[in-house]
């Protein structure tokens, strides 16, 4: 019997079979969750659908994270077809590319609001909207990433965005708490996913990174889905508000050393 057998879960953010949000999704699925997805429009019918079909998935929506309408109308068809849910998923982020390079001072006021409001303001936003569908025992998941403790070259703005996302998991979890739903965080180590993918720097960063966390070597969506499982299930029944590190202990260092 898997440890999500009869639970439901709906899962934000996958853009392809890379995407940390897959990873998690079929992590989920292989403890008896059934899952739904909602990515952006541009990827439902090219990547999302014939990922969500592979796991016998039928539920798949557009949304638009930037738009409460469209969120809304997203857990309005949700509730057509489930009584309720049990999971909810938060994997996406987006800033400016240009706002990921050079200098964090120079970072424009839209840039700024932007990175903002789709990297942080939607996991409000979409816990606002799934909460009269959260039953007792519930489990709300974001995404974050070291960058939000300590400076880490070209995150610039998405550090802030993370650092205000763990911040807003916190509240979150204090809102939620007495209604049995739980929020946490897992701050993942750099994966090689389409986000990361163009990204100034990252391949000499990844490849840094299994040089010197302690557990030597990278992070995979399969890491970061068997902790989501964890977090989700009732195995952490008592565990809210807090950021788990699914980074093979990378943010223990205090001295980062190749040996
Ligand atoms: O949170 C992230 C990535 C978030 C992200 C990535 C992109 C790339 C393409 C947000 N917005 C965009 N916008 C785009 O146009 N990570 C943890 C991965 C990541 O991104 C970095 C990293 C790491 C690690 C950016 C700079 C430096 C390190």
């Amino acid at each position: 019997m898997g440890l999500l057998e009869g639970k439901t879960a709906l899962i934000f953010g996958v853009a392809n079979d890379h995407s940390i949000a897959w990873g998690i999704a079929q992590a989920l699925h292989a403890e008896g969750a059934t899952v739904g997805f909602s990515s952006i429009e541009s990827l439902i019918d090219k990547r999302v659908r014939p990922l969500a079909e592979s796991i016998g998935s039928t539920f798949v929506e557009a949304c638009d994270v930037q738009s409460d309408a469209d969120i809304e109308r997203v857990f309005t068809r949700w509730a057509e077809i489930h009584d309720g849910l049990d999971i909810l998923v938060h994997a996406l982020a987006f800033a400016k590319r240009e706002d990921l390079s050079g200098g964090f001072v120079d970072t424009s006021r839209d840039g700024f609001a932007l990175a903002m409001d789709v990297s942080t303001y939607s996991l409000v936003a979409l816990t606002r909207a799934a909460r009269p569908h959260l039953r007792p025992g519930s489990s709300v998941l974001t995404l974050s990433y070291y960058g939000a403790e300590k400076v880490v070259a070209n995150y610039n703005v998405m550090g802030v965005a993370k650092a205000a996302l763990e911040a807003s998991v916190r509240y979150l979890a204090a809102d939620l708490g007495p209604q049995g739903v739980r929020v946490n965080a897992i701050s993942a180590g750099p994966v090689r996913t389409l986000s990361a993918s163009g990204i100034a720097g990252f391949k000499k960063m990844y490849g840094a990174f299994a040089a010197v966390a302690p557990l030597r070597a990278n992070i995979t969506p399969e890491d970061v889905g068997r902790s989501a499982v964890y977090l989700a299930s009732d195995l952490s029944s008592a565990v809210t508000g807090e950021i788990l590190y699914v980074d093979g202990g990378f943010n223990i260092l205090g001295v980062p050393t190749e040996e």
